[in-house]
Parts: C-alpha cells; structure tokens; sequence
C-alpha cells in the first residue's frame, strides 16, 4: 500500500529530508505527496499572505475570472518587503533540503511564484521541448534527442484549498519523467491538445491544505475541472550541470522562461529591472550563492530583442 510507503507525517512536524523509500518513490514514479507538509497555522499565515500578494496584483488590473484556460498564466509575484514568508520558500530547509536530496547534489533555486488558475490544464512536461533553439545542440546524428534522463528540476506545489480529480488536482504520469516514456509521449498526435486532458491515464494528486506535492520538471502532467482562480504556489529547483549538455539545456531553459513570461505577461514584455528578489537586499548567502549560479548559466542575460534572435523559425 503507498500509504506504508510515503509517511505522512504528524502536523506541523518539520520534514526536511525523505526517507529512503520516499527517494525511491520519486525517483521510480517521477513525483511524490508530501502530507501535512506545513501545519494548519501554517497554512492560515501562508494562505494570508497569498490574499495579501492578490490584492496587490490585482489592484491596477482585476483577475480575469472568465478566460478559458490558464493559457494565460494570471500570476502572483511575491516580494521580500510584501509577502515575507511567501518570497523566501524556496530558502526554507523544507524545501530545499528536500530538493538537493532528490536532486542528488548542489542545485540552483529561484523564487516561488503564485498562480490563479483558470479551466484545465493540458498534459506537458515542465522542460524544454528538443531543439526549440537555434543553440540546441547541433553536430549530433538527427535521431539524438538531447533530452537524457537526467534529473534536470523538479517543482514544488502547494494548492490552498482542497483539490480532488474534479476539482483540479493535478494529475501526473506517472513514470513519464523517464526515456523512453518520455519520448514516445511527445509522438501521441494531439497529446498537448485540449480536448485530450480527458484521454490519458494519470495519477490523481489528490491533496489538502497543508499537503505539498513535488513532481520532476520532466514527468507529464495536467489538470482537470479547477475553479476559477484555483490558487496554487510553487517553487523550482535545477541540478547544478554537470556536464555541457546540462549547462546548455540549463541556459535555454532561462532563455524560454523569459520568453514564456514574456509571452504571458499582461505587458508583453519582462520586467527592465532585477526584481526584488534578485538584489537580495537581506544577503541571504543561499540566495547569493544562487544568483552567482543563474548569472553563469546567462539568467539574466536575455533581453527582448535577443531573445527574439535566438528564437527558430516556426
Ligand atoms: O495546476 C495546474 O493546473 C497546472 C500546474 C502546472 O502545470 C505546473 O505547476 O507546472
Ligand atoms: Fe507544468
């Protein structure tokens, strides 16, 4: 029974690392639900915050509580001097620790992000599709799929309120993080299509307040029936490359992250300044120590105009 297998943990207990057969779990299944990660007055701090963060975005320009998907991703930024707690979860040891452990060595976090989503959500991995880039590698043999199984990111998610199969829970494939799963996906006509949420057989994970769920960047997935505004903050983390390929798909990685907030954006356009979170005003050394590791992998080298060059033809 998965329930022997994945503790669940008292609430409120501090869990900052896994149990080997936890590891295992992941590692075979390509994600994992962590329950009670966060206690219930935990989750009323946290869930206040979120509030707080939504009332400041959505001051100048209201959610959109009618669009059809989340194609447009209505996103919540957190900010050191606003939303504390909230700007600084990718630093919590319940977090991170757990990341490097599942990563298996020294990783690159960023900052956590809010999101109110709207409608469902279509099955896709959280990587970069093979040779979306001018820079891909090039001088392999045409069937050389630059997509290995290493274990490239992985993301954390917290939903506020309780989620179920109906109700957007996100629904995973599981084992799909793995070649040549992975792979033989991305050939199913349509698999990315709307109307093909319904049409594969994926995990639900199911989860309250409280539970964290924590997926690899490379395992599919997708959601179905959320509300509007279904409420949901996750934090990512990378495996420091260990080797050229991983620092290239790393740096495209950042790359297609500007270009997708970009695309996003209700500006059309990525902020011009560091954010909040990027001067680290508070000198958190892990955060510095991250920021050193985005800046040699070009985060915050891209801007619009060269973002547009490196961009493949259609
Ligand atoms: O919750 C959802 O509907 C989608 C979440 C997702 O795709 C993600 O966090 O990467
Ligand atoms: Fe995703």
């Amino acid at each position: 029974m998965i329930h022997n297998i994945t503790e669940s943990s008292e609430i409120g207990d501090v869990r900052t690392t896994l149990t080997r057969t936890e590891v295992q779990y992941y590692d075979t299944f390509g994600f994992i639900i962590l329950r009670n990660h966060f206690s219930k007055d935990e989750m009323k701090i946290i869930t206040d915050e979120f509030n707080y963060a939504v009332e400041l975005e959505f001051k100048d320009k209201p959610f959109e509580k009618d669009l059809p998907t989340s194609e447009r991703a209505q996103c919540i930024s957190f900010t050191d001097s606003t939303t504390p707690i909230l700007a600084t979860l990718a630093e919590d040891p319940r977090y991170y620790k757990i990341a490097e452990q599942l990563l298996g060595g020294e990783i690159i976090g960023s900052q956590g992000g809010g999101c109110l989503y709207v409608g469902d959500t279509r099955w896709h991995p959280d990587r970069v599709p093979d040779g979306r880039y001018k820079t891909a590698v090039i001088d392999k043999p045409k069937e050389y799929s630059r997509y290995s199984n290493h274990n490239f990111g992985c993301k954390f998610a917290l939903y506020l309120e309780a989620v179920d199969a109906n109700t957007g829970a996100l629904r995973v494939l599981p084992r799909s993080h793995q070649q040549p799963f992975y792979g033989e996906l991305r050939k199913i006509p349509g698999i990315t299509d709307a109307e093909n949420v319904h049409s594969l057989p994926g995990f639900v994970c199911a989860t309250e307040p409280g539970d964290i769920l924590i997926f690899n960047h490379s395992c599919w997935h997708a959601s179905l029936g959320g509300k509007s505004g279904r409420p949901m903050i996750s934090a990512g983390y990378y495996a420091y490359p260990r080797t050229e390929d991983q620092a290239q798909e790393l740096r495209e990685t950042y790359m297609h992250g500007k270009t997708l907030s970009r695309k996003y954006s209700r500006e059309g356009k990525e902020p011009e300044s560091l954010s909040e979170y990027d001067q680290n005003l508070n000198q958190c050394p892990l955060r510095a120590k991250w920021i050193e590791y985005k800046r040699e992998f070009g985060y915050y080298d891209y801007n619009s105009e060269s973002l547009e060059e490196e961009l493949k033809e259609p």
